[in-house]
């Protein structure tokens, strides 16, 4: 029976473009959950998490680790993907089935029905971790885009424009939120505000960020 609700928009409704190319999709990897944070802990025992430096000479304060045929990393010489873990000296773990599922997904539902991931950066916060503004400019193709999954920690997500002194729009990100970034914001600048304290039901103090990208 049709009543006043039918007639309220919801709550939060589960796909706002936050700007042209840039698709938020709440709560899309919600349905992955029982698959993705075992996969993290596996990828994490066979390439820990590690603070990386960057080519300023600063330790990050996220801790990063990658699964994929490529692996983002950082040194005094510079950024770049690698297909070894300078860690390890190994390959990086191959990407999960689910992972990529999950991300070919939410790209298509976001409208980019051919893209196929090479590269899974993970990114751990921990309490005061924050990444400053910054490109993601590594990788060779800017027409593919990037796909972005939220776990644990809720964060304050601040996303600038061409320009690294343009203004930031500021979006929560929460446990399950998927972003799909592509075309005119494939290139805008972006970065996370400092971890506040909190304790997730499923992953206690910390914030997991999967980040897609076909780097090559
Ligand atoms: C907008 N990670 O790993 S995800 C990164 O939450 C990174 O860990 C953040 O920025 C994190 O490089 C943000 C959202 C994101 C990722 C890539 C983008 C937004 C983007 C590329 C272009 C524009
Ligand atoms: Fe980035």
């Amino acid at each position: 029976m049709a009543d006043l609700f039918d007639a309220l928009p919801p709550v939060e409704p589960p796909r706002v473009a936050m700007a042209e190319g840039a698709m938020l999709l709440r709560g899309f990897a919600l349905p992955f959950e029982a698959e993705l944070l075992p996969a993290v802990e596996a990828i994490a025992a066979a390439a820990p998490f590690r603070h990386l430096v960057t080519p300023g000479g600063h330790r990050m304060s996220v801790a990063t680790t990658s699964c994929g045929a490529a692996g983002w990393v950082t040194d005094r010489s510079g950024y770049r993907y690698d297909a070894l873990d300078p860690a390890t000296g190994r390959r990086w773990p191959a990407m999960p089935a689910c992972f990529a599922d999950l991300a070919r997904q939410a790209a298509a539902a976001a409208g980019y029905p051919a893209f196929r991931p090479d590269a899974c950066l993970i990114n751990l916060y921990l309490p005061g971790a924050r990444l400053s503004l910054h490109q993601d400019r590594n990788e060779r193709d800017f027409a593919q885009p990037i796909v972005s999954v939220s776990l644990g920690l809720p964060a304050v997500f601040q996303f600038g424009g061409e320009q690294r002194g343009d203004p930031a729009q500021r979006f929560a990100l929460r446990h399950g939120d998927v972003a799909v970034w592509g075309g005119a914001s494939r290139l805008r600048f972006h970065g996370v505000m400092p971890l506040k304290d909190g304790d997730h039901p499923r992953l206690g103090g910390r914030r997991i960020n999967l980040t897609f990208r076909k780097a090559r």
